[in-house]
């Protein structure tokens, strides 16, 4: 992780400030390109970023990691947009690019006051997605940080909120047909807040008001461990299969049973879509994948 040694000088650190818009520490800045830097604020003490949108002329807020990951646990806390947050989506998810892209994502769909988030999450491997699950969370997620992570290995990706798996994809090679896991895929991290008016709260019928603004999306304390490897880069990716981040051990490597309980209680609980159930959609042939992951 880059971060600023002693070795500065004064003025330096004076002229960079004026650069950069903040003061001193720009650890966490350093490790992103902003799309938007207007609406893209780090903390000074270089450890979070707000995503703000303030107008229509500028509807949206992004940023992208400079790494790219190739397994490993890619995590932050984030507290969402505040009050009416109705037609806004809020994102922290991992992608490569390309017609083949990988995409792992956690995408927040706001909502009127007092009205309950939506947590939309999604997995694409070589350029195929349509597994879309949207759970309700069980605490209110614009009030204070929670913390949302991906961990990802040769044998199993789980997505967590607080530590709890809300929602898990295992490598079924061989074992369903057809099936492809992200084996070779490395993807940078991309955080943004953008208007989904067409599609996000109450299936479309409640648009973003823009006298509601600012929207605020706050993301903090990151953890980014993972094997680094640029997408394309085939030795890279080849030492990454074989690194602790491809297997971390025996307990990673499968759900296990108390994981296993946690995850069936978001499922019993918690889920408003999940594309396993759908069976319209699939015209009563739902994909293979879905006999064996229980999210
Ligand atoms: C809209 O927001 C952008 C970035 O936050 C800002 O630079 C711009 O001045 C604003 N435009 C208006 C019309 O307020
Ligand atoms: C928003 O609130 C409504 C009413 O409670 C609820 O039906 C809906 O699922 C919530 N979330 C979204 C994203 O629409
Ligand atoms: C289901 O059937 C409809 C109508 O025949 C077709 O348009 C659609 O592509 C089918 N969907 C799938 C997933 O096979
Ligand atoms: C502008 C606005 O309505 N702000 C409110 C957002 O919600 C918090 C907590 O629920 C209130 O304290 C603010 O007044």
């Amino acid at each position: 992780m880059a971060s600023f040694g002693g070795c500065l000088t004064i003025a330096t650190l004076v002229l960079l400030s004026m650069v950069a818009g903040s003061q001193g520490n720009n650890a966490l800045a350093n490790q992103f390109t902003t799309w938007t830097p207007k609406n893209c604020e780090f903390t000074p003490d270089g450890r979070g970023v707000d995503l703000i949108v303030r107008n229509q002329s500028m509807p949206y807020a992004s940023m992208t990691s400079k790494n790219w990951f190739m397994y490993g646990g890619i995590g932050a806390w984030i507290k969402l947009i505040p009050n009416n947050s109705a037609g806004t989506v809020t994102t922290f998810y991992l992608s490569s690019t390309g017609p083949k892209h990988c995409e792992f994502d956690f995408e927040f769909l706001g909502n009127v006051s007092g009205q309950p988030y939506v947590l939309h999450s999604n997995i694409f491997v070589d350029g195929i997605g349509g597994r879309e699950q949207q759970i309700f969370l069980w605490f209110d997620p614009t009030t204070d940080y929670h913390y949302y992570n991906f961990q990802w290995n040769k044998d199993l990706l789980v997505f967590y909120v607080d530590n709890t798996p809300i929602r898990m994809f295992r490598n079924l090679e061989g074992i369903a047909p057809g099936f492809l896991y992200p084996k070779a895929c490395p993807m940078a991290l991309y955080l943004s807040v953008w208007d989904g008016s067409k599609w996000a709260t109450q299936n479309g019928r409640v648009k973003i008001d823009w006298t509601a603004v600012p929207f605020v999306a706050s993301y903090k304390n990151f953890r980014l461990n993972g094997c680094l490897a640029n997408q394309g880069d085939k030795p890279a990716i080849a030492a990454c299969q074989n690194t602790k981040w491809a297997a971390p051990g025996p307990r990673s490597q499968t759900i296990g049973g108390t994981r296993t309980r946690k995850l069936r209680e978001i499922k019993n609980n918690y889920v408003r879509y999940n594309y396993c159930d759908d069976l319209k959609r699939w015209n009563y042939t739902i994909p293979g994948e879905c006999n064996y992951n229980v999210l």
